[in-house]
Order: structure tokens, then sequence, then C-alpha cells
């Protein structure tokens, strides 16, 4: 690494060992129960970037013990979003370094008199690395974007009649080779380039947009509190077996109630304890969009921790009932085969960046809709809990990945790396573990899973990640050869990405059928495992014609498409079970010569309007649930003519 950016890691060094990056309890979703309370932080922060020479300014003059505005100019930042794409700045777009926001929150005088009432200050996602000041004082640091960490703030706020806070967080984007995903800062120094001249160096493929992602939530519960709950289920003959785990934390003197309730809120099963087994008579299970004709049936499970009658914790928590296995050859949801026909994603769009935004979200799932997909990757980090919710209420079904994209580097396969990744998996099984939509984890996308040190690195996540969750399917997704590849012999099911007649034999549509069906033959023979195409794909500009069709039109992307089908429609008779494509919509990325304001393999366009490849895709995908429907439990007619079309 760098002098310059290891001065930047070192001058934190105090402060990392300072608070625990390890996980520390639960972290259910804050909501408003009778017990609790939730503040959202979203509008305009102040910011600013410290454009310093070695980024570290900021800490020279301890921004965070004072108002920002005291320390210098700031900019309005809207929260959730990224801070690149906001202003006319391309040296603020392209920025690596610390940043800082700011904001006054005002509490409700109850949260800081009271205190019984225990205040949790949680960043949902801030990318990449974070330290978190209320009122001056640190509070929290956390690695890593897309997961949420909280803080008790309680103390801090309850010590004399103010009722405003200020909450500081100075976030650094730069990867190093050990971060998730990996990166390094690559320095210029020779003559011809600019003085102090650096940029950011990575192996994927998307923007790294960088800030606070996600909403910034201020929740209250009872000093003793519902900490965590863990859900299992599981289906004998008709009974729907719901296996709870909670923990309270704040004191060992407490009762535990659970009741189950169906969507009708009628209560269908209680117990008493922290832990025990639901038992439902003639379950409604969960199952997918398009599978069923009551797709995505979820109870609530409502839990009460009492200490007395007026000190109680509340938390509802959604449960679908549902089973996931793999054989040889299906991935079985509920007993019965299930075919991924579906997308890849990324969290992206115009001006917000990869910023939470519900209009987006919705118009995502109305696309989804239309196109009959029953699912998608979140390709390639972990989405925000809203999209995990929205898939559990929609029954649409995810393969929840990880942020470990670009695992190139032999250094990325050391012991500091497989340390931070293991503690991601923790914190991503934690937060995702009870959402019925999630049906697989992947580790990783295209690591170098060829290299030597490739074979204990993925044989130790994939056990540890069965270890957190011995529920589910794990898996990473590669683009390494059948007989290459080192991690392959560890995963359930294997999911692989190709581009053929894109970036190999590029033009040569011809080529398709036969290295596909070769690529298939190959996996299966080596590995015997079901498979799924889990990428696909070509860049489109959208409104560009040419027939015979040529790279980059439109019809290139459809004849692309209509060649990998036919032989999707072979191998899925025999052990392929899904295909995504690449990808839902166009998107972001680093500039570069084979990329034209992003990556363009979008079915859809960044603005979400569709290329003539959705209309293939949209007419396959309700070919293939017509198809499949009939070997379920209900007829077609009834599954189009009700609810899965409005949800
Ligand atoms: C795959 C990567 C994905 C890229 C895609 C592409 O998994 O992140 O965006 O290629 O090049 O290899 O379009």
């Amino acid at each position: 690494m760098s002098p310059k950016l290891s001065a930047c890691w070192v001058a934190l060094g105090p402060l990392l060992c300072s608070c625990a990056l390890a996980l520390q309890g639960g972290m259910l979703f804050p909501v408003e129960t009778p017990s609790r309370e939730v503040k959202v932080l979203d509008g305009l922060w102040h910011f600013r970037a410290d454009f310093s020479e070695n980024r570290l300014l900021g800490f020279e003059q301890q921004w965070y013990r004072q108002p920002l505005r005291e320390s210098g100019p700031t900019l309005d930042m809207p929260v959730p979003s990224s801070f690149n794409d906001i202003t006319q700045e391309a040296q603020l777009r392209d920025f690596i370094g610390w940043v800082w926001y700011e904001r006054e929150a005002v509490l409700p005088q109850r949260w800081t008199q009271d205190t019984n009432t225990r205040v949790v200050l949680r960043i949902n996602s801030a990318h990449y690395h974070s330290i978190v000041w209320v009122n001056g004082v640190h509070v929290v640091e956390h690695e890593g974007g897309h997961l949420p960490f909280e803080a008790d703030i309680s103390k801090l706020v309850q010590t004399g009649p103010e009722t405003t806070c200020r909450i500081t967080i100075a976030i650094n984007n730069t990867l190093t080779p050990h971060t998730l995903p990996p990166g390094s800062i690559i320095y210029k120094t020779d003559a011809p380039f600019p003085k102090n001249y650096f940029f950011q160096n990575t192996s994927f493929d998307f923007f790294n947009y960088a800030g606070l992602h996600r909403s910034v939530v201020l929740y209250t519960t009872p000093t003793t509190y519902i900490d965590d709950i863990t859900v299992t289920t599981d289906v004998e003959q008709e009974v729907g077996l719901v296996n709870y785990w909670i923990s309270v934390q704040g004191d060992d003197h407490f009762q535990l109630e659970v009741r189950l309730l169906d969507e009708d809120g009628k209560v269908v099963a209680q117990e008493m304890g922290e832990q025990g087994q639901l038992r439902v008579p003639s379950a409604n299970l969960w199952w997918p969009y398009l599978m069923h004709e009551h797709p995505a049936y979820l109870y609530s499970l409502e839990v009460r921790m009492a200490r007395t009658v007026s000190d109680s914790d509340f938390y509802t928590l959604p449960v679908g009932i549902r089973t996931v296995a793999v054989t040889e050859s299906k991935f079985l949801i509920n007993g019965k085969p299930f075919y991924f026909h579906g997308v890849n994603k990324h969290e992206d769009s115009d001006i917000r960046g990869k910023g939470f935004d519900w209009p987006l979200l919705i118009k995502d799932f109305n696309l989804l809709k239309w196109l009959g997909a029953n699912s998608f990757r979140t390709s390639h980090y972990p989405y925000s809990e809203e999209v995990l919710q929205l898939c559990d209420r929609y029954g649409i079904v995810v393969i929840d990945e990880c942020p470990g994209v670009g695992i190139k580097l032999p250094q990325s396969f050391g012991n500091e790396s497989l340390r931070h990744h293991l503690e991601v998996m923790d914190e991503l099984v934690r937060r995702d573990k009870n959402h019925p939509a999630v049906v697989m984890w992947s580790v990783a996308n295209e690591p170098a899973s060829a290299l030597k040190p490739a074979a204990y690195y993925f044989k130790t996540l994939i056990s540890h990640t069965k270890a957190l969750d011995p529920t589910r399917p794990v898996t990473f997704v590669t683009n390494e050869k059948y007989n290459a590849d080192l991690g392959a012999p560890y995963v359930d099911v294997v999911c692989v990405n190709s581009y053929f007649s894109w970036y190999h034999d590029s033009g040569h549509l011809e080529v398709i059928q036969p290295q596909l069906k070769s690529q298939f033959e190959n996996w299966y023979k080596t590995h015997k495992k079901p498979i799924i195409q889990s990428e696909y794909g070509a860049d489109t500009i959208a409104g560009f014609h040419q027939d015979p069709p040529v790279m980059f039109s439109e019809e290139y992307q459809k004849a692309l498409l209509e060649n990998y089908h036919l032989v999707f429609d072979q191998k899925r008779k025999e052990y392929v079970v899904g295909e995504l494509i690449w990808n839902f919509a166009d998107f972001m990325t680093n500039q570069s010569p084979i990329r034209v304001i992003g990556n363009k393999k979008g079915i859809f366009t960044r603005q979400r309007q569709p290329k003539s490849a959705a209309f293939i895709l949209r007419e396959r995908y309700w070919r293939i649930v017509s198809e499949t429907m009939d070997h379920h439990s209900m007829p077609m007619t009834q599954c189009l003519g009700t609810r899965p079309l409005t949800f």
C-alpha cells in the first residue's frame, strides 16, 4: 500500500481497536410498536469532502468537535443518496478519501429524560468505512457498505435538559486489497501526471458510489428489550413448523410470550419462553410469485417481553413458512422444483447513485411483475432491507449476495481478507436470516477461484456460512472453467456467468449454442449439481438498430438472448434450474473505452424504459410460467386471473 494511503488508515489505528467491529447482538429492523418509536433522519445534511492532500485535515482539526459549518464551508447533501452525482464538480464525483456528514436531530423529551428508554442510532448503509460521533463523542465505527450498524446513545442524550443532538459521520470510500469489494490506490509519480496524482483501481464493473446510501434512523426500546429473533421453518405433512429463538438484553428477569397470527389476524399458535416451536396445522405456505394462486403468504410473529405489566417490549416479525432444498439436479421450494426466471440488478439510478428511493423501488417491482420475473440476485452486494421486505410480500425469490466482488488479487485470498469476509457473512446472515424470500446465499461474484488459495478460502467461507445458517444453500458465482475452479466443490448450486459472442467471439452469435451446451454439460458432468446461468447478456444502446444484427444494437441483444434461450430450454429439462439476465437496467460504471456512459446490458434503460429485449424476455417468462404451472397445484388461468398480477 502506498505510504500516503496507509498513513490515512494507520491514523485510524487506535480508533479501529477501540470499538467492536465484530457482531454483538441482533440487528432487528427498527419498527414502531407500542414500546418502540422510530425517527428517520432523511433530508438535508451538512457535508464536506476533505480535499486536503492527506485527506486527514478533518481528524487533525477534529471537525466532529463543533458544528461542521464552524470549520469551513459546507454543502447541502441529501440523505439517502450517493454524494457523487449531486453537484457539478467532477472532483467530487471522483473523490477518494474522507467525506463528512453532519446534522442535528431534535429528540422527543421522553427520549432524553426517561432513563428507562434506550435510544439507538442506526446507520442503514454508509459506504465504505465510517466513524460516528454524537455531540463530539465517538460512538461507533464500521467497515463496509450495504449493511447496517448501530450505537446505543442513551447515555449521551440523557445528560441534561438538552433535547437536540449533533450527529457527525465521517465516511471513507477508499478500498484496499482486504476490503469487500477489494481495490487499491495507484499513485502516479512520474512526470507527465499532475502533482500528487492518484486514482482508485478496482476489478468490479460498477461505479464505487459512496455516502449515506440509506436512512440514518434513531429509535427507542425499553432498557430491557428484545434484541434478536431467529426463525426457521419446516413442514411436516400439512403442519407448518416455526422454530424460534429470542434473545433479550438488559435483564435476566422477564417473561416471553410468542403468538403467531395468520393474515386475518387470527392466532394460530402460541408459546412461552426464549425458544420453542410453533405448530400450524394446515399451514398456508410461502410460495414464490407465479407458483401458487396465493403466493407470499405471511404470518406475523408477535413477540412480547414483559418484566412487569408496565414494562414490556413488543416486536412483530413477518414469517413465511417454506422449505428450501437442493438435489443433484433440482432446486426445490416446498418440495416442488423451482426454476429461477429472473434478473440481476444493481442499486443504481440517475442523480442519487446508490441512494435508496421508494419511487424507484416500486417502479422496479412493477417492472419485475410485468416481466413475469420470479427472482433476482442482489448482484453484487446486499440490497436495502426494504427491498427484501417487498420480496417477502410479493413472493420474489432472492439470491442474497455479499459484496465479495472483484476478488482477483492473490493477496485478497489471505487471512486478513478471509477474516473480514467471514465477518461480512456474519453481518449479512444476521440481517437477512428471517426473510422467506432469501433462498440462497452467494458469498462472491467472479473471484479468481482458479488461484491456489481459493480452495481453502471458499471451503472456509462456505462452511462458515452454512454454520451460520444450516437452512439455506450457499453458492458463489463463477466465470472460471469447470475444471479449474477450486471453490466449486463446496457450493450447493453452480452459478455460472458467460458472455459468448460478446467478450468472446465478439459478434459471432452462431457460437452461442454449441458453447453454451458444452458449458452446461461440462459443469454438470464434473460437479453433478444443479446449475443456474447467473449472467448472460449484451450491451445495447437503446435506439440503436441494425439488421442483420451488430453488437450494441437492440437487434443484437435480442438475437443473443434468443440463442441462449434455445439451449436453456433443452437443459432446463435436465439440471439447469435458472436463468438470470445481466442486467435488469443499465447502470453506471467507471469510465472506460468499453463503457458508453456506463454498462448498457440492461433490458431496461437506466431510466427504466424497455429495450426490445425486454419484450422477448417478458414473452419467455410468461410462457415458462404457463408451462410449469400445469405441474403445480393450481391451474394457470386461476393464477393469471387473480392475485399475482396485482401482487
Ligand atoms: C460480469 C460481472 C458483472 C459485469 C458484467 C459485464 O459479473 O459485474 O457488469 O460482467 O461485463 O463478468 O457486463
